[in-house]
């Protein structure tokens, strides 16, 4: 008997900065009826999904960006989202700006079973752009201004019958982040983005080129660790900033098997064989037969390019 997840892909289309919390929040939940409707028992909600993405807006105090964090989760805009999902026998995750207790900020994910309770976080690791105002930038990207890196790796989770890890934006284009989960054996990540359409340091890049990479990343992360890899997009112009859409389900054969074409709200439903991830598991990307991690040392030892080790025989 096969070990099916049936999980929704649950796209946001723009959120401005003058949208309320819980004017999104009215949104998630009704994608998340859809998503019932249409069998699915686990949502996946994008990255920073409760806002505009605010890391675009330069704030000279640091502080004023405190607007756009929630000191608790849930918090009273978000018990609403916790009630439909319990109300609905829903599991979910979705991305947010996280302050702690001790006034640290990270952009976290987290993992909410069926009766609504917090059983797994992440905190992004990969934070791209930058601390500084970047004039030279065709649109600001501040998430190293005002999030710290996640100080928490990549777990993997016994949820909702099957192996499932988070990762967040930035994090899909790096294999370090699929490889650390597919050594716990993860049977599917799911993770939320915020793309720009347009490359800030670029005027050459399209649109396609962008696209191409986004999935590039995604189809080599489940094809190399042999998992489901479900990637949610927070999509539209959001106050005259594009970002774009392209959610989309891969299977563990690294194939796409559903994917949105617009850049609206929306779900995408698949029902996902976790069994299905075996096969991979146990021939090709069989690690504890094949993987020689006395070659690897550079990735641990290593961050930036250094001089090669190449010698004459
Ligand atoms: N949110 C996020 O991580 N976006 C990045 C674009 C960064 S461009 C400085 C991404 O990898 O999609």
């Amino acid at each position: 008997m096969s070990r099916l997840l049936t999980v929704a892909a649950a796209q946001l289309g723009p959120i401005h900065r003058a949208d309320d919390r819980a004017s999104v929040v009215r949104r998630m939940i009704a994608l998340m009826e859809q998503a019932k409707a249409r069998g699915a028992d686990f949502i996946v909600y994008p990255e920073l999904a409760l806002t505009t993405f605010f890391p675009r807006w330069y704030c000279e105090d640091r502080a004023e960006a405190d607007q756009w964090f929630e000191a608790a989760m849930p918090g009273p805009d978000t018990q609403p989202l916790f009630n439909a999902a319990r109300r609905l026998g829903m599991a979910m995750s979705f991305g947010y700006a996280e302050l702690t207790p001790e006034g640290r900020h990270f952009n976290s994910s987290i993992l909410v079973d069926r009766a609504g309770s917090i059983v797994g976080k992440y905190r992004k690791v990969h934070l791209p752009g930058h601390a500084e105002l970047d004039p030279t930038r065709a649109h600001q990207h501040l998430e190293k201004r005002y999030f710290e890196p996640g100080d928490r790796g990549f777990p993997v989770w016994n949820f909702e019958g099957g192996l499932v890890g988070m990762a967040i934006c930035n994090d899909r284009r790096w294999p370090e982040t699929y490889r650390v989960m597919g050594l716990q054996g993860v049977e599917m990540v799911v993770l939320g983005y915020n793309t720009p359409t347009v490359n800030g340091h670029s005027k050459t890049e399209t649109l396609a080129d962008r696209m191409f990479h986004h999935r590039l990343s995604v189809q080599a992360g489940a094809y190399q660790n042999s998992t489901w890899v479900v990637a949610v997009a927070k999509a539209g112009v959001e106050d005259g900033y594009p970002l774009f859409g392209g959610t989309l389900i891969v299977g563990p054969d690294g194939k796409i098997v559903g994917e949105l074409d617009h850049d609206d709200d929306g779900v995408l439903v698949h029902g996902c064989d976790l069994d299905a991830t075996r096969f991979g598991k146990e021939t090709m990307f069989n690690f504890a037969a094949h993987r020689r991690v006395e070659h690897y040392e550079l990735i641990t030892a290593r961050t930036g390019v250094g001089e090669p080790l190449g010698r004459a025989e």
